[in-house]
């Protein structure tokens, strides 16, 4: 191992109260999280009940209807926000080693981009706080009216394992640039960093009660957010399946608006006229960035005939030589998947494929004796029916198809209930424009995949959510429009 990750939730060993906490500790109810790279505990953590989430409701709705955050002007919020970027950016090394440890991801990546990248978008978003504002509107009869966009109060927020950090950002900054206060539970499988963010947040002086974290598994503590009657709001992102309950729970209680980012079962259509080695290479980074736990992730590639045959040959040997091993190493391209659950979900999709006759080209199997890694696998002789062409695998699984026109990749790029992303590669403008508007998908992504920017809105059709991340669009998820009319008399206009 290249790198030793620091071991965040020790506590200093001259500190006094050691035992005394242990003990505090142990009073409560508690959970593992794991190292997927051994299957070991890294630590345990304290599990949020209902009551807990209940508890932390209470502090939410009081800071939201008592409290200063929501009445500091936008730019004091700006200022805060933008000193919590700060203290991101201070301790990017342990945060790092803190997603990379707690879900397998690499570690310099997550130095490079995940955490500076969470950052930043903090301070997108503080530099929209201050421009939050409605209209001057004029209707038809003799009236004065306007908009006033408000904060929608007290805002739950449910985030998956895969970006943890990502995630945890994406939520949070247009949610405190509007001004609302909330409650965010971390996926079970990686709360470390969501934990040190809630800690930094104080020290930024984001006031009490505006942001609590729970931690907690989902069916206890996500299902009390989703329940709850004090909640006005819930954003969510993770699978279809939980997607569908929260909007039951939230229809069921007090009708909370809901925004759901769920999975995806993306297509990358590459076109005759494609340079092979950048096709190979977007293909290959498509599926096997995050070790192909990304909703976003090039899971179907469609390749016209004409290159299918020499495509084919350079993808696998990429693949063949793309480096599974330890996260913190960096030579390393993958690590491990997040956890035993997901392992054996991949493997199982994995012996699916087989089973369904399509031709496995590379990999299917596991890497050394611990943890949980698979190497990258590629099938092809793909059918759009097959279960490994339909369902959302979330693991370094690619479906390779061959195909002759235009028409036929349209079809069986939107032959999926999910609609998330697309790429296409193509010099052809024509080509391009005309598949970018058939495909119904919330992203499209022309000779490049994964292009995520700040101000760029992202989210899905179909059954891959609505609601959207990034952009002025996510602020607005949490705002709500007031309209004020007053009569005029007498007007000269
Ligand atoms: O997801 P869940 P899981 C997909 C991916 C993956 C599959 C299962 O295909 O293999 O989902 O992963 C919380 N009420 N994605 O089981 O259950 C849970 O605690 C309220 C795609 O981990 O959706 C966690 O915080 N909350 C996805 C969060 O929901 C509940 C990312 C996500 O967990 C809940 C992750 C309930 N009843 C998985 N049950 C993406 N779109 O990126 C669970 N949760």
């Amino acid at each position: 191992m290249a790198q030793h990750p620091p071991s965040p939730m020790s506590l200093p060993s001259s500190s006094p109260n050691y035992s005394s906490m242990e003990i505090l500790l142990n009073q409560f109810q508690s959970f593992e999280t794991i190292d997927p790279r051994t299957g070991d505990v890294i630590a345990r953590i304290s599990e949020g009940t209902k009551e807990d989430i209940d508890i932390a409701v209470k502090a939410a709705r009081r800071a939201f209807d008592s409290g200063p955050w929501p009445r500091l002007s936008g730019t004091e919020r700006a200022k805060i926000m933008m000193k919590f970027a700060n203290l991101i950016d201070e301790n990017i090394e342990e945060l790092a080693a803190l997603d990379a440890i707690d879900a397998g991801k690499l570690y310099h990546m997550c130095k490079a981009l995940d955490i500076p990248s969470a950052a930043n978008t903090l301070r997108y978003y503080a530099g929209a706080a201050d421009k939050i504002h409605g209209n001057v509107l004029k209707p038809s009869r003799q009236f004065h009216a306007y908009t006033l966009m408000e904060p929608i109060g007290v805002v739950g927020h449910i985030i998956p394992w895969n970006f943890p950090t990502s995630m945890f950002f994406v939520k949070v900054s247009p949610c405190l640039a509007a001004g609302c206060t909330m409650v965010l539970k971390p996926a079970e499988q990686t709360p470390l960093s969501a934990l040190f963010y809630a800690h930094l947040a104080k020290l930024a002086g984001i006031p009490d009660g505006v942001l609590n974290v729970v931690p907690g598994f989902g069916e206890i503590a996500g299902a009390a957010i989703s329940s709850h009657m004090d909640i006005d709001a819930v954003s969510f992102t993770g699978s279809t399946q939980t997607g569908r309950k929260i909007m039951e729970a939230a229809a069921k209680s007090n009708l909370k608006q809901v925004s759901l980012e769920l999975g995806g079962k993306s297509p990358l259509i590459i076109f005759d006229d494609a340079d092979i080695e950048k096709a190979t290479e977007l293909a290959l980074i498509g599926i096997l960035f995050n070790k192909g736990e990304v909703c976003v992730a090039s899971s179907r590639v469609f390749v016209q005939e004409g290159i299918y045959g020499e495509f084919e040959k350079k993808l696998v040997e990429k693949a063949k030589a793309w480096v599974v091993g330890d996260n913190f190493d960096h030579n390393v391209q993958q690590g491990p998947q997040v956890d035993k659950k997901q392992f054996e979900k991949i493997l199982s999709y994995i012996e699916h494929g087989k089973r369904e006759g399509a031709t496995l080209l590379t990999g299917g199997k596991t890497v050394g004796n611990k943890g949980y890694f698979i190497e990258p696998t590629i099938f092809s002789n793909i059918k759009d029916d097959m279960l490994i062409a339909q369902d959302e695998i979330f693991g370094p699984v690619l479906a390779l198809k061959k195909f002759k026109t235009i028409e036929e990749a349209i079809k069986s790029a939107n032959n999926t209930r999910y609609g998330l992303a697309a790429g296409i590669v193509t010099k052809n403008l024509d080509i391009a424009n005309t598949v970018s508007r058939s495909i119904r998908a919330g992203n499209i992504w022309i000779n490049c995949y994964f292009a995520f920017e700040d101000d760029i809105p992202f989210g899905g059709y179909k059954m891959s959510g609505f609601g959207r991340e990034y952009g002025l669009e996510a602020l607005h998820k949490y705002l709500q429009v007031k309209s004020v009319v007053t009569p005029i008399y007498n007007s000269p206009w």
